[in-house]
């Protein structure tokens, strides 16, 4: 990866890849592209350029422009958010998948796009869910992915696009909030366990997901995108997971640090549905054998960070 473009960059993921992948490439070498004006700001440490992922036209001339090699496509209306327009999540998440991959076939770029355990269904194996196995989701934003998944595959094979990607689990992360997801939880109790000691938990009890905190993530797409493609037996898409925790299991955590911490529930039955039909933790030994996947966070170390980053922010005023 040389020069590399980043689609959706100011959304949960994408706003801590270009940092990351700036301190690696090179600021200059790093082209973040979103809708949102104010997002880009936040990024205007290298070169930002506002951009619609379904304007193909422009997306190509910013390839060009840039002379891209490597295009990161982040875009993506999440699992809870796409139930309520599932039309609109169609054509955003597959639109921009779509002009992904035909840029990359035009100007020999490679193409990293994560799917999510969101692929999965409730017909697939709940426990150790292996990296090839029944994929029927309920949800569009599954449909999307497993969907996403074989067109990659398809264009690699047909087109010889050197496309790539990983099925992520929950992303737990302290810079942007996540919007729209199944597992967004994960995320808002340590917020609301900084500035309320307390938290409404809209998944229940027992309601297990895999899970990883965002340097481990951030990682991931390096390690996969710099794999020697020689190694590669799968391609779209690789399991992977750091973590699969409840949310007693994380309050427990978290009262580790503040002893008072309440939870309580009050399941959203959409959200809930959503996470009965995926995995309770899935396998990734394909990941560890064929790229050397190895995260560093359990939720013991991730919850010691988030809670320390969590309050710098609220002692800030920032939250
Ligand atoms: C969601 O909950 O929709 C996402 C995901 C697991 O893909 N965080």
């Amino acid at each position: 990866m040389k020069n590399i473009l980043i689609v959706g960059a100011g959304g949960q993921i994408g706003s801590e890849l270009v940092p990351h992948l700036r301190g690696i490439y090179g600021v200059n070498n790093v082209v973040a592209t979103d809708l949102d004006d104010n997002k880009l700001q936040a990024l205007s440490d290298g070169p930002v350029v506002k951009l619609d992922a379904l304007d193909g036209e422009r997306f190509s001339d910013i390839v060009k422009k840039y002379n891209i090699d490597t295009i990161f496509n982040m875009v993506a209306l999440l699992s809870a958010t796409g139930e309520k327009d599932p039309m609109l999540a169609w054509k955003i998440n597959m639109g921009a998948l779509e002009n992904s991959l035909n840029i990359a076939k035009d100007n020999k770029c490679a193409v990293f796009t994560p799917s999510s355990i969101g692929a999965f269904g409730p017909n697939t194996p709940h426990d150790n869910t292996p990296q090839d196995t029944i994929m029927h989701p309920t949800t569009i934003y599954g449909v999307c992915k497993v969907s996403g998944e074989l067109l990659s595959n398809y264009y690699h094979t047909r087109f010889g696009v050197d496309t790539r990607s990983v099925r992520f689990p929950g992303i737990i992360s302290n810079v942007t909030l996540p919007g729209g997801g199944t597992t967004d939880y994960a995320v808002e109790i340590y917020y609301d366990a900084i500035r309320y000691n307390k938290y409404t938990s809209n998944l229940g009890k027992d309601t297990f997901l895999d899970m990883m905190y965002m340097p481990d993530a951030l990682d991931a797409c390096v390690q996969l995108m710099e794999a020697d493609p020689a190694k590669l037996i799968h391609r779209n898409s690789f399991n992977i997971t750091a973590m699969s925790f409840d949310p007693e299991m994380i309050a427990a955590e978290i009262r580790k640090h503040n002893p008072d911490f309440i939870l309580d529930y009050n399941v959203d039955e959409v959200k809930q549905s959503i996470a009965n039909s995926w995995p309770n933790s899935m396998e990734d030994k394909c990941a560890r054998e064929e790229w050397g996947w190895n995260p560093k966070y359990d939720l013991s170390k991730m919850t010691v960070d988030m809670l320390e980053k969590v309050k710098i922010k609220f002692d800030k005023g920032l939250i």
